[in-house]
């Protein structure tokens, strides 16, 4: 088993890993900026060491930083969480030739699902299936790119290979828009990815975002965990993650599993994963793969049982999964609200000191955060202070035990957004389940 791990990461998510290590009796190190001594995680670990100022290019991102707190702690493995460096393939490069396990996958997998178009070229290989489009990078040719588009039909959207996440992408409607559209993506993406290449596909113009939860061991196993929908987001931050994915029927699911699982099987993946679908018209069109652990897990955790951090140790370990696909069973439904310390409307983060906490309970709740009374949300992190979930046996039940979980929550001295996500739970469009990705901000405009 391992023996002492390195949390490179902060917040909700460093906490979480730090229970699974308790759990499994590993010992653990914290690194920490500056900015971040009073986090939660930090007083209840093993060890602790700083490693840079609050900035987080200096700390969290702090590649040198990191590799030498798990030096001096004679660390044995580094878990990255999500964010910051986790899907970084130089950083999980370094960990494992410094002697350290990478908790997550081989370095060339991360480096590959970075590459959208080898990602895409791979999934395609394996039958996932994709959105249609074009499987070599756009040339310089733009009579070739045109006829590429007519192909595919019109409107197309021009993505960069190394972008991702919404980032390095831009909707084409006709023809006499495509090679401006083009050579600005081109120009955006070789300044923010230093990588030019371009990829077209066909644009799905209401879809939903809907994600699967893949596990795989190192002896050739993988199973998948059922998936989750993400459809209400805005800006391409989520807002709210559910599973299973509403109108999803167990035929495609056990369709789509099995050509993820033996995609998982074919490149050699290791550890958790997320395959990302849009779906649209009944069927799924893989996007991208995620190659960490998700913000959303604890979802996918409620419904089947299953410890997903846990898991990811038992993998970097080198163990067996110790369940097949048979033994994964879904039970009710599960709904998570992401806490974020941002005005409700205007969307500018709200850092300051938590004067009163009241953290919910009962039946089918769970809070992750780091939150505690007293502490001080710094100003230079991502908003988001923990998340709230609700579980029940169906997606009503789920939804009833969420209203009255955002009811009793108490978060005083900031301003988060609990109002905005009381007005999800009864809006119609999400009570009924008839929303799309488009869904959110159109309702906030
Ligand atoms: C798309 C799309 C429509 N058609 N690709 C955005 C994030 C990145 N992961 C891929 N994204 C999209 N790709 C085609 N061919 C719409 C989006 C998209 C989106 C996808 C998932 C979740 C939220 C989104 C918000 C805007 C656009």
């Amino acid at each position: 088993m391992l023996e002492k791990v390195v949390i490179a990461n902060r917040g909700e998510i460093a906490l979480r890993i730090l229970r699974a290590c308790r759990d499994m009796d590993i010992k653990t190190v914290a690194v920490h900026s500056e900015a971040d001594r009073d986090l939660m995680h930090v007083g209840m670990a093993d060890e602790s060491v700083c490693i840079g100022p609050a900035a987080s290019t200096e700390s969290y991102l702090n590649i040198p930083a990191i590799i030498s707190a798990a030096e001096v702690t004679d660390a044995t493995a580094i878990h990255p969480g999500y964010g910051f460096l986790s899907e970084n393939a130089e950083f999980a490069e370094v960990v494992e030739s410094s002697g350290f396990i990478f908790i997550g996958p081989k370095s060339e997998t991360i480096r590959m699902m970075g590459d959208k178009i080898a990602a895409k070229r791979a999934m395609e290989a394996a039958g996932v299936p994709c959105v249609p489009g074009t499987a070599e990078p756009i040339g310089d040719d733009m009579n070739r790119a045109k006829q590429l588009a007519q192909e595919i039909g019109f409107p197309v959207m021009v993505k960069a290979a190394g972008g991702g996440g919404g980032r390095g992408m831009r909707v084409v409607h006709r023809e006499d828009e495509l090679s401006e559209a083009i050579s600005l993506t081109k120009t955006e993406a070789g300044a923010a990815f230093n990588d030019d290449r371009l990829f077209m596909e066909k644009f799905l113009e209401a879809p939903r975002h809907v994600e699967f939860q893949v596990l795989a061991d190192t002896h050739g196993n993988a199973i998948h965990l059922c998936e989750r929908d993400c459809s209400m987001q805005r800006r391409n931050q989520k807002v709210i993650e559910e599973a299973p994915a509403f109108g999803i029927t167990t035929k495609q699911r056990e369709e789509i599993g099995a050509r993820i699982t033996e995609a998982c099987r074919q490149i050699g993946y290791r550890g958790a994963g997320t395959f990302e679908f849009l779906y649209a018209n009944g069927e799924f069109y893989f996007i991208e793969m995620n190659t960490r652990v998700q913000v959303e897990h604890p979802v996918t955790e409620m419904i089947t049982g299953i410890d997903i951090v846990k898991q990811q140790l038992l993998i970097a370990a080198g163990e067996k999964l110790a369940f097949a696909q048979d033994d994964i069973k879904i039970r009710g439904h599960a709904i998570e609200c992401r806490i974020n310390a941002e005005d409700p409307y205007k969307f500018i983060p709200c850092p300051g000191k938590v004067s009163h906490f009241h953290c919910p309970g009962g039946p089918g709740i769970r809070v992750d955060t780091h939150l505690y009374n007293g502490y001080n949300v710094p100003p230079y992190y991502d908003s988001m202070i923990g998340k709230l979930l609700a579980i029940g046996h169906s997606r009503e039940g789920a939804l009833t035990r969420m209203r009255g979980a955002l009811h009793e929550i108490v978060i005083d001295g900031i301003t988060t957004k609990i109002p905005l996500r009381q007005d999800l739970m009864v809006d119609d469009a999400f009570v009924t389940a008839k929303h799309n990705i488009h869904y959110l901000e159109s309702k906030l405009s």
